[in-house]
């Protein structure tokens, strides 16, 4: 319940929280459709962003991250999700202060992993985010973000080579060995979308992109997710997939 009272730069209003149950209910749905098993968390009143679970830690094949969220009223969500997470990763890493680091700052491409430098993201958090990768034999690499709240926000990987980026992501260096599909701006929502077993979720919508998605021949499956929206979150913050 305590949801409504997340944060937000989005002006679109307060989310209605029976609306934001059912919408929640149908994305877990829709997880399940793309073959996934889904482990439902109990809520954490004490934490009105914490259905934003993404952020709280990144996970690899050979270990979980956790995060250290880069504002304060979100910190002590990754307790919650550490314990959660034993259960599963043996490698369990941590970030640490005065690095902080939210994982909708942090995108997957293959074993190679962007991470944004956002107002969440520090350069510290980063660096300790790169060095656990590479003692795993993985690499990272940091962008700069201008405008968006998180990297995620504004691009994702499709795999094939694919990223789907909008805004500020269109022209990036980083990003020049890609294959960019592009969203206009008054689609931008539709940039933060998720790749799962050849489907892509997406906020439902946006119809230029989702005709640029039908084009690469994915299966789409599109999302109400309005009520996430109103507090700047979007559909990857509402799960961490392993
Ligand atoms: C926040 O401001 O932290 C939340 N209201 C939204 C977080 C969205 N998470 C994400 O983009 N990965």
């Amino acid at each position: 319940m305590n949801f409504i009272n997340g944060l937000t730069t989005a002006n679109l209003g307060s989310p209605n929280y029976e609306l934001a149950l059912s919408q929640h209910k149908e994305y877990i749905e829709a997880l399940k459709k793309c073959g996934l098993d889904v482990i439902v968390l109990d809520p954490d009143e004490n934490y009105p962003d914490s259905t934003f679970v993404e952020d709280t830690a990144l996970l690899t094949p050979y270990c979980a991250i956790i995060t250290n969220p880069g504002t304060l009223s979100r910190k002590g969500e990754t307790a919650g999700i550490k314990n959660v997470l034993e259960e599963y990763f043996p490698n369990i890493e941590i970030v640490n202060e005065p690095g902080t680091i939210e994982a909708g700052d942090i995108m997957m491409v293959g074993d190679h992993y962007y991470v944004g430098l956002s107002k969440r993201t520090n350069r510290n958090g980063a660096e300790q985010l790169i060095s656990i990768l590479n003692k795993y034999g993985m690499t990272g690499s940091m962008v700069t973000l201008e405008n968006v709240l998180h990297l995620k926000s504004g691009v994702a990987y499709l795999e094939n080579n694919n990223l789907v980026a909008a805004g500020e992501f269109l022209l990036k260096e980083e990003f020049k060995n890609l294959n960019i599909l592009r969203i206009d701006d008054d689609e931008s929502y539709a940039a933060n979308c998720v790749w799962i077993n050849d489907y892509v979720l997406m906020a439902k919508g946006f119809p230029k992109a989702k005709k640029t998605f039908e084009k690469e021949n994915y299966n789409i499956m599109e999302l109400n997710v309005s009520e996430f929206q109103k507090l700047d979150g979007g559909l990857s913050c509402l799960s961490l997939r392993f």
